[in-house]
């Protein structure tokens, strides 16, 4: 089993800016405690970010080639985006939708998400476990 962890704009600078809201683990440290959870519970993950919208959305498309669940952390792009949101729909694999942050504890337009309705479930709110959450969340949805 095979899980792609895709990241969405801005967080490659976790961990570098706005600490109080984001903290300070970055996201290749989070990448190193999903792949070392990963490797115990074998299975493989690969971890990709992009600030492009049209990146992520070529990514979704393709990733039935070699992977079975989906992790997304949107970022903004959660709250705006109808691209990713159809081809999560249209991709053929589960979805898993996660959050550092409570989204819904935040300002309103984070408590509209324009995945929730295509994705299996959400983690939100757990900082750098919600990643960890999700390993074990992919595990339950492609054993359903
Ligand atoms: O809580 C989350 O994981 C979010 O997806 C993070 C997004 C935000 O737009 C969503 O509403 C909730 C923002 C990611 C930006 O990450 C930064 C990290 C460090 C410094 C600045 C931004």
């Amino acid at each position: 089993m095979k899980v792609l962890f895709l990241n969405g704009p801005n967080l490659n600078l976790l961990g570098t800016r706005e600490p109080q809201i984001y903290g300070r683990t970055t996201l290749a440290d989070i990448e190193a405690s999903v792949r070392d959870k990963a490797g115990s519970l074998k299975v493989e993950v690969e971890f990709r970010q992009s600030n492009s919208e049209s990146e992520l959305v070529g990514w979704i498309q393709r990733a039935r080639e070699c992977f079975s669940v989906i992790v997304i952390n949107a970022a903004a792009y959660t709250h705006t985006s109808v691209a990713i949101r159809d081809s999560i729909a249209a991709c053929g694999l589960p979805a898993i939708e996660i959050h550092l942050t409570n989204t819904h504890a935040r300002e309103a337009f984070r408590r509209e998400s324009f995945l929730t309705p295509v994705c299996k479930g959400v983690i939100a709110g757990f900082g750098a476990s919600s990643y960890l959450l999700a390993l074990d969340a992919a595990i339950t949805v492609k054993a359903a």
